[in-house]
């Protein structure tokens, strides 16, 4: 029986099932996979704890759902399309067969370096293929992959490494960012000063210069050089984890969340095929990271689990210059697209003229994820690259919901700009207000939260259950809360309205103000800071950071320029302040507390309303504090 949605009235008749006979509906989606062992009972599971099971007892790998499912049918399709930064170097395409051989040689590589089941490894790679066979490499031995997005620092992937403690880091020689080279090796070596890491295994990439420790460090194509073109696949446990993925939350340290087997491999493909309205044949594109969760569920999982051509692309979208997507489309006749509203703005600022010429024709889906679009780059992307006849997707869903849990139906669901629009089938959503209590009917705004479980949520932080439970199932009882703002209007479509927690997302990344705030104090002279988000126009949201400085024998230029780079160090470049204001001191209320509020009011420029400052300690810092602001 064939899962995929085809008309309005079929998505609401799946919808009404999934949601008055969940068991029995998601039972049907899982059928079409193949299981060494069918699950004993679909669903286990109490928001309390929390504590949820998918496919109890179900035994499977998620890689035999890719390869063993396909080879003989599809095994000269087109798996894996790369396109390198430079455009003047030669593409690679894989097809399944030869994905699946790349995949059993890595396999059996690590397996001979002493990994296996159960065991960490991080991925800190390019936007190459090998790192979708790091990954699948790592699922068909039953090893647990944490990718750690290229661009962060070493500081950053030390605390990763650490956290998940990881027996293995798979990396590469260095990476191409645009015109520039970056020395990944070197930034591997320094976060692996202090840690017990046994194997690096280094992809090369830009071929420079790198050093390699004895016993340690091998590189990729010497360890696969022997290795055989099979490897029996672990069989794994439904809820046995397949990946651990860090995000940044309200609080400073990143949480490692975690996905399990059986229930992300059904969500992902589900909601893959039917969002994308993908047909067999065509190309389709995810232009994120494999860093980050998009990568995961929408470059590598959910497409090849759906035996499709998925387009991997390793530069960035302005190299060598601001046509390059397009250019990609048309050289792959790309079917559907699928970028971040940071993308789009940034593009939209060349001007159509950029456009031109390109043959966009191909193009049957265009698809948003990361942020909120604001309506003026949703014109723009339907009008000149969708030429009005391509329906956009807007995609709503988080690194914890694993799949995308609110969109059109590519083609299929009315559209409105900005509207994430309607839940997939199994997505019990709910708004709350701030007291918890549920604001049925249409034309409501409040807490987006979800009531029901849903395959690929997630099932725990990494190390620590009850930050999991403190920071997603303790702020409503019995309800998964997002963290998230949501209005439904009044013909019952969802628009989400952005982060109402301490979180900022920044071109489409996750950042905590308290993770920003930390690295900012690393700084000797620095006292005290507050970060907070403001509006760009680009990057939909920047970072704007107050800092109390020691200012003896400093400028505020150059002070401001060493807490930047401070950041960058410590976290990224990705998490630079885009405004620093040096202050004499911050908005506290009597007890202590910083009142982001007025500072965010600050940050926006909208001074007109500060609201009540009548509970803050002294006044007089918040005229100060506008007099002085970026
Ligand atoms: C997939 C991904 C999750 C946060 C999420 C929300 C924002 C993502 C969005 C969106 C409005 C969309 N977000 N998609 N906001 N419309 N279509 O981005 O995961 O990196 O964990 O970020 O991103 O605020 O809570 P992640």
């Amino acid at each position: 029986m064939s899962d995929r949605i085809h008309t309005l009235s079929g998505y609401l008749h799946e919808y009404q099932k999934s949601a008055t006979q969940p068991e029995e509906f998601w039972a049907r989606i899982a059928d079409s996979f193949y299981w060494r062992k069918r699950w004993d009972r679909v669903l286990k599971w109490n928001f309390d704890e929390p504590n949820v099971q998918w496919f109890v007892n179900g035994k499977l790998n998620i890689t035999e759902n890719i390869f063993e499912r396909y080879l003989f049918t599809i095994g000269d399709r087109p798996a894996i399309i790369w396109e390198p930064s430079d455009p003047n170097e030669e593409g690679r395409t894989l097809t399944y067969k030869e994905l699946y051989q790349e995949v059993c040689r890595f396999a059996n590589a690590l397996k001979s370096k002493g990994i296996g089941k159960g065991d960490k490894v991080i991925i800190y790679m390019p936007m190459v293929p090998e790192a979708a066979v790091a990954m699948l490499a790592c699922a068909r031995i039953g090893a647990i992959h944490s990718v750690v997005f290229a661009g962060f620092s070493s500081t950053a992937l030390a605390d990763r490494v650490n956290d998940c403690e990881a027996k293995a880091i798979l990396t590469s020689d260095g990476n191409f960012r645009g015109s520039k080279k970056i020395a990944v090796k070197a930034i591997v070596d320094e976060a692996l000063e202090k840690s017990s890491v046994e194997t690096v295994i280094v992809y090369q990439r830009t071929k420079q210069d790198v050093t390699m420790k004895d016993g340690r460090d091998f590189w990729w194509h010497d360890v696969i050089a022997s290795e055989s073109a099979e490897c029996v696949a672990e069989e794994m446990d439904s809820e046995d984890m397949l990946f651990i993925l860090y995000t940044s939350g309200s609080t400073g340290k990143p949480k490692g969340v975690v996905h399990t087997t059986g229930g992300y491999m059904v969500y992902t493909k589900y909601s893959f095929e039917n969002v994308f309205q993908y047909s067999s044949g065509d190309i389709y594109w995810c232009t994120a990271d494999v860093g980050w969760i998009t990568g995961h569920s929408y470059i590598v999982y959910g497409p090849l689990l759906a035996g499709a051509t998925t387009l991997m692309f390793e530069g960035v979208p302005t190299y060598p210059d601001a046509g390059r997507f397009w250019a990609i489309v048309e050289k792959y006749k790309v079917n559907q697209f699928y970028t971040a509203p940071t993308a789009i703005r940034a593009l939209q600022a060349y001007g159509t003229d950029v456009i031109q010429g390109y043959d966009l024709s191909s193009l049957k889906v265009l698809g948003s994820v990361g942020e909120p679009i604001n309506e003026e780059a949703w014109h723009w992307y339907h009008t000149h690259i969708g030429q009005n006849r391509c329906p956009i997707v807007d995609t709503w869903w988080q690194t914890e919901t694993g799949g995308i849990m609110v969109s059109p139906i590519a083609g299929i669901t009315p559209t409105k700009p900005a509207y994430a629009t309607l839940p997939l089938p199994g997505v019990q959503l709910c708004i709350v207000d701030p007291e918890g209590n549920e604001l049925k009917g249409n034309s409501v705004e409040g807490n987006l939260c979800i009531k029901f479980p849903w395959p690929s949520m997630i099932r725990t932080t990494y190390g620590d259950h009850d930050r999991c439970k403190q920071t997603y199932f303790s702020t409503y009882k019995g309800m998964y809360f997002t963290g998230d703002g949501v209005k439904r209007d009044h013909d019952g479509y969802y628009r989400i309205l952005g982060r109402v927690d301490d979180v900022i997302n920044v071109s489409g990344h996750r950042m905590g103000t308290a993770e920003v705030e930390n690295a900012i104090n690393e700084h000797p002279k620095v006292i005290e800071s507050a970060v907070v988000g403001y509006p760009h126009d680009v990057k939909g949201q920047g970072i704007y950071a107050y800092v109390i400085c020691d200012m003896t024998n400093r400028t505020e230029d150059n002070l401001v320029n060493e807490i930047k780079e401070m950041v960058s160090k410590i976290i990224g470049p990705i998490a630079k302040p885009d405004k620093i204001q040096i202050v004499p001191g911050l908005p506290k209320t009597r007890s202590g507390k910083i009142m982001r509020r007025i500072l965010r009011k600050v940050a926006e420029n909208s001074l007109d309303n500060m609201g009540d400052t009548s509970t803050l300690l002294d006044p007089e810092v918040v005229t100060k504090i506008i007099e002085g602001r970026k």
